[in-house]
């Protein structure tokens, strides 16, 4: 059913999304499968604005269709932070590491658990059609990091009646529950209904 450009610079991302995408009939694209390196300012107030904006953005320079998704980790202990600041939480230019020290340097101040979500804002935008489904998974965020796999925050959270961080189970494990394979799964639903 044609081809899809995926407004995001996230590898990890991109690549559970293909995952999800698979037998579709879409083909997926990334940013860095078109070398496209240019940095798109997100400076919206809800995972909505910010997923919006980078769609529109891609939609704007290419024309064709776009996904994007916007998503982040809230932390109930630190009022929901760092929510829609989670890629840059320890500054700009940071690592993954760096955010996860962080995260984890604040909590230290409070009991274990520590419950958590990460939520996710996908968005699909053609110039004329525009679908937005959100996903969200609960689970804990434990004290030290475990697991090499998938990224971010993936080694310190333990999604619910789990017993493995994020980054201990398979992609193909993560797709089953995520956030993102929620709401990219309602997306895709919804693409297949509206534009075939
Ligand atoms: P793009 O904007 O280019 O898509 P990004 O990494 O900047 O990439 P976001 O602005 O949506 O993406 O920020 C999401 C951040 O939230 C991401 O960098 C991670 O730190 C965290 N995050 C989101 N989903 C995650 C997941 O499934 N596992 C671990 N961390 C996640």
């Amino acid at each position: 059913m044609g081809n899809i450009l995926f407004a995001t610079g996230n590898k990890g991302k991109a690549k559970e999304v293909k995952q999800i995408f698979k037998n579709s009939g879409f083909d997926i694209l990334s940013l860095s499968d078109i070398n496209f390196k240019e940095e798109i300012i997100e400076d919206g107030e809800t995972f909505e604005d910010n997923a919006f904006i980078k769609a529109k953005a891609i939609y704007d320079k290419f024309k064709v269709p776009v996904i994007a998704d916007d998503s982040g980790l809230e932390v109930d202990q630190l009022g929901g932070r760092p929510g829609i600041h989670s890629a840059r939480y320890a500054g700009e230019n940071c690592t993954y590491d760096d955010n996860n020290r962080k995260l984890l340097d604040e909590l230290k101040f409070f009991d274990e658990p520590h419950p958590a979500r990460f939520v996710c804002c996908a968005i699909y935008y053609d110039g004329q059609n525009k679908i937005v489904e959100n996903g969200e998974l609960k689970g804990n965020i434990i004290s030290d990091k475990k697991g090499d796999k998938g990224f971010g925050y993936d080694p310190v959270f333990v999604p619910e009646n789990y017993d493995k961080t994020f980054a201990e189970l398979e992609l193909e494990e993560k797709n089953k529950i995520s956030h993102r394979a929620a709401a990219f799964k309602k997306l895709m639903e919804s693409l297949v209904k509206k534009i075939s």
